[in-house]
């Protein structure tokens, strides 16, 4: 394992093309989270949006901007940046081409330039999943296109980059960090394939008036065959850095480094041929195919609890090599006064209420209780809006401060805000659960709805006030970040070093160094779970559908 504690010079163009991501990405979340406020306080009954005109036109204008900016921009953007950063560093060489890698990141952003401005102009305001026949701007398509073409040529440099590596290392383990860059952007390579096919057969001609109508159910297929994958191509970037970097923070050594990479390889292999688990209710599937994608569901469950034992023994390993004791009581004995180390448990924490609400999301007949219900926002807040993105605050908490040579601002400042988030989380997902149950829907202006329901009034009230304390965290998290940037005068920190395992690469099957035959098995498997139902669907496609605009 490479335990390197300093950039070598010649990772400087690394570290730049890291902080260029890093500053669309927070940019986006900027944006993002500031609109989540205005969601909240609509829910309890303070809306907040006319004062917005014209900027946000809209309740469910605010709504896209907030879906797109957090899940598809920050997500995306900030893993481009750092899955290569670590991949450069586990390595301890250069990116295989550097010309490429900065393409790819104005590929990106030009991308994302163009799908903003039908965005902000109010011109694509069909939520971040697109459904047709709610028709956005072709611009907007084409842009995020471009963006997933990005992300394409970040797989290919990676891919690169460990070919050159195993050929100066015959016979050497990958790094852990590395294998898992690869493994995370090779599955989602796969996976995005579902999206770039709705994208250039069905939305892109429809949106330009080359076809005259469309398909909703065949492009909702398309686009969950990468709509699920997508939430693990954001959680495997956050189990990295749990995997690789928090055991060391936490002060012990990763559990069992084979057991994270059988977690790893088993993510590549089953997280895209369940997508039909976001259709249940999606009339023209077959009931039989829908029962696969469950069964499939619950199979990917497994890798996240091999997560969570390894995980939580690497935690109880540093734990108790700082006094720790008991069973239950050496958690207490983490390093919290760690902003970086905290976020990331916190938001384990919270990630375990997410995974147990994931499976009752998959289990087909529980689904149909909570779909397109409150509950769904309640789980989604916990796994991408806590997991992943409480995860991705904590490494900026070095990240940033490294790449920028100055220390953080405020490590007080940072420790409130990660409790905040915490705080403000278990109020807002826990209301948002409780109206799902109650049948309150999603995506929906409650303030302004004439069959609110009396029931409801409490968990509006503490949708707001969850949402409010999420506020001010991100505002705390923004200040000590624009300071940390400009005004801090404390010295420059060192990059975490890569934990040690306390059993090593070297247990590892040598199988699971080896790619065809997983990328064999995730084939076939995608082809069994969606080649009937696809074929099926672009057969007997009619193709008629009118676009609607109804904002
Ligand atoms: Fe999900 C809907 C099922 C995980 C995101 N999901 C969504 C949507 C989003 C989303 C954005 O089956 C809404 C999409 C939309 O707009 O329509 N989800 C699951 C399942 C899992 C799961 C089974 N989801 C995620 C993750 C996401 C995410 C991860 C983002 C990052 N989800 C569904 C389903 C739907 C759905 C249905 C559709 C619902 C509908 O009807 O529309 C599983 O992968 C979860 C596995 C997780 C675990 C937890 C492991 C815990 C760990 C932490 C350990 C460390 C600790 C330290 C605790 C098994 C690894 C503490 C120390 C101690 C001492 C304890
Ligand atoms: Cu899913």
């Amino acid at each position: 394992m490479v335990t390197r504690s300093e950039a070598s010079p010649d990772l400087r163009e690394e570290n730049g093309l890291a902080g260029a991501y890093l500053a669309v990405a927070l940019t986006a979340l900027f944006g993002g989270v500031t609109i989540g406020l205005f969601q909240a306080l609509e829910h309890a009954g303070l809306n907040l949006y006319p004062a917005l005109v014209p900027v946000i036109r809209s309740y469910y204008h605010g709504l896209t901007v907030h879906g797109v900016l957090n899940v598809l921009v920050f997500t995306t953007f900030f893993i481009c940046g750092f899955l290569p950063f670590l991949t450069a560093r586990a390595l301890e060489r250069p990116l295989a081409s550097r010309a490429l890698a900065w393409v790819t990141f104005w590929l990106m952003l030009g991308g994302l330039v163009l799908a903003a401005v039908p965005l902000m102009g109010n011109a694509a305001s069909v939520m971040f999943t697109f459904y047709p026949p709610l028709k956005a701007h072709w611009a907007f398509y084409v842009g995020l296109t471009l963006v997933v073409a990005g992300t394409w040529l970040v797989t290919l440099n990676l891919a690169l980059t460990l070919r050159a590596w195993r050929a100066g290392s015959p016979g050497v383990r990958t790094p852990l960090a590395a294998f898992m860059a690869m493994v995370t952007f090779t599955m989602w390579t796969i996976a995005s394939l579902g999206i770039a096919a709705e994208m250039l057969f069905l939305l892109i001609p429809w949106s330009l008036g080359w076809l005259a109508g469309t398909d909703a159910l065949l492009a909702r297929a398309l686009f969950w065959f990468t709509g699920h994958p997508i939430v693990y191509f954001w959680l495997l970037a956050a189990y990295a850095s749990w995997y690789t970097l928090v055991p060391r923070q936490a002060g012990g050594k990763l559990f069992s480094d084979p057991l994270a990479r059988t977690s790893f390889i088993l993510f590549m292999v089953l997280s895209t041929p369940l997508g039909f688990h976001h259709q249940y209710t999606d009339p023209g599937i077959h009931e039989g195919w829908k029962l696969v994608h469950a069964f499939l569901t619950f199979a990917v469950f497994f890798p996240s609890l091999l997560t969570f034992f390894n995980v939580v023994a690497s935690l109880e390993s540093g734990a108790r090599a700082r006094g720790g004791r008991g069973w239950v009581a050496w958690f207490g004995k983490l390093p919290w006064g760690d902003p970086s180390l905290a976020a990331q448990v916190l938001a384990m924490l919270l990630f375990v209420f997410g995974g147990v609400g994931g499976l009752i999301n998959a289990s087909y007949n529980l689904n149909l209780v909570v779909h397109n219900t409150a509950w769904i926002p309640g789980h989604l807040h916990l796994t991408v809006g806590t997991a992943v993105t409480l995860s991705f605050m904590g490494i900026t908490y070095w990240l940033v401060p490294y790449l920028r040579g100055r220390g953080l601002w405020s490590r007080g400042l940072a420790l409130a805000q990660v409790w905040l988030w915490f705080g403000g989380m278990t109020i807002f997902s826990h209301a948002q659960h409780n109206l799902g149950v109650l049948g309150a829907p999603r995506r929906t202006m409650l303030g302004a709805a004439p069959y609110l329901r009396p029931e409801w009034q409490r968990d509006l009230l503490m949708t707001g006030i969850g949402g409010s304390i999420l506020f001010v965290s991100a505002m705390l998290y923004f200040l000590n970040i624009v300071l940390t940037l400009v005004a801090s005068r404390v010295p420059a920190p060192e990059m975490p070093r890569f934990a040690e395992a306390l059993s090593g690469p070297d247990h590892a099957p040598v199988v699971l160094d080896r790619w065809q035959p997983w990328l064999l098995v995730a084939v076939v498997l995608i082809v069994i779970a969606y080649g009937p139902s696809l074929t099926r669907l672009v057969a007997t496609t009619p193709l008629t559908t009118p676009g609607f605009r109804v904002w």
